[in-house]
């Protein structure tokens, strides 16, 4: 395991074996109750064990469910949850292909059938300058993308949100050009902390919060971390994403959290975290560093920002 010895990180596997032997009882109580059947559907809870989590508290999944960005319904904070309702997370298909010995299209219950899930406790700082603490279920990307082989070609990754203007409103208007790319390069992408979530709160992704598959990198500003993903292309150049192509000189391909490397249009030195009155100080890489900072050793941060 990568992570032993953070400050505010626990590793379960290592210091409580009790704990990570310890599967949540949801899905036998739904056993129990002959619902079994609907594990992995809407409202239904996800069986997994616990990773690398901090031990902050987290944030209210009320505040986690009413206060998003998701474009694809509208730009306020509370679009994605009011005008989600007619969006069909299931049933769902996820390609993977690109510079890949196996590419392969899975749905999403065999990706929660065949992953181990992990309940990982993840600051998220959005660009805008607000934070939020959230208990995500879901297992490492880099698992994904090893069972489809990536090649010697494959440098970086593109993740493409759905598009569905019938059923996301927000679609409808040329906010962005859609649909949702993010990318990441490969190394990024294979961090053991980089995280595809199917789960929040122990049940499945609601759909403001990308259902029912989305991708989470604790690092980054949050609108690295596309929604209701479709495909993810391995690519030997950086894909062109969302946010960098609207405006480029405010949003970066990196977008790694840094309080030192303003917004052109406002300070990233300080974050207004759900539920707390004063501002706290933002964290080079949101508090990461120790894991990931490695990763961009030797290059200017304030070049590639
Ligand atoms: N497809 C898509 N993904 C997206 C966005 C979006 O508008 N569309 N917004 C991003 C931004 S800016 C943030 S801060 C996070 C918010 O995730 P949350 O609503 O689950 O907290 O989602 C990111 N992923
Ligand atoms: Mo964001």
């Amino acid at each position: 395991m990568l992570i032993r010895h953070a400050p505010d990180l626990t590793d379960n596997d290592v210091t409580d074996p009790g704990v990570y032997l310890q599967r949540r009882t949801l899905m036998a109580g739904l056993a129990g109750l002959g619902l079994a059947g609907f594990a992995g559907q809407a409202n239904a809870a996800l069986t997994y064990t616990k990773g690398f989590s901090t031990t902050e508290k987290p944030t209210p999944r009320k505040d986690v469910t009413t206060y998003n960005n998701f474009y694809e319904f509208g730009v306020d904070k509370g679009d994605p949850a009011e005008k989600s309702d007619r969006f069909k997370p299931r049933p769902w298909t996820v390609r993977i292909d690109g510079a890949c010995e196996a590419p392969r299209t899975v749905g999403i219950e065999d990706l929660i059938a065949g992953n181990k899930l992990e309940e990982r406790i993840y600051r998220m700082r959005c660009v805008e300058g607000w934070s939020m603490v959230i208990p995500w279920v879901g297992f490492p990307l880099k698992d994904l993308l090893a069972s489809v082989k990536p090649t010697s070609k494959a440098k970086y990754v593109a993740f493409e949100t759905v598009r569905r203007p019938s059923e996301m409103p927000g679609q409808g208007w040329n906010t962005l050009d859609w649909p949702y790319v993010e990318g990441l390069r490969i190394d990024e992408a294979m961090h053991p902390l980089t995280l595809m979530a199917v789960g929040l709160y122990g049940d499945v992704l609601p759909n403001q919060n990308g259902a029912p598959l989305r991708l989470v990198v604790p690092w980054k500003y949050g609108f690295k971390g596309g929604k209701s993903i479709v495909r993810i292309t391995l690519t030997e150049k950086p894909p062109a994403t969302a946010w960098n192509k609207l405006a480029p000189r405010e949003y970066g391909f990196y977008a790694n959290v840094n309080p030192a490397v303003d917004h052109p249009r406002w300070s990233q030195a300080t974050e207004r975290r759900l539920g707390e009155f004063r501002r706290r100080e933002t964290l080079p890489f949101n508090g990461y560093g120790e894991w990931v900072a490695d990763l961009y050793r030797g290059m200017d941060l304030k070049r590639f920002y």
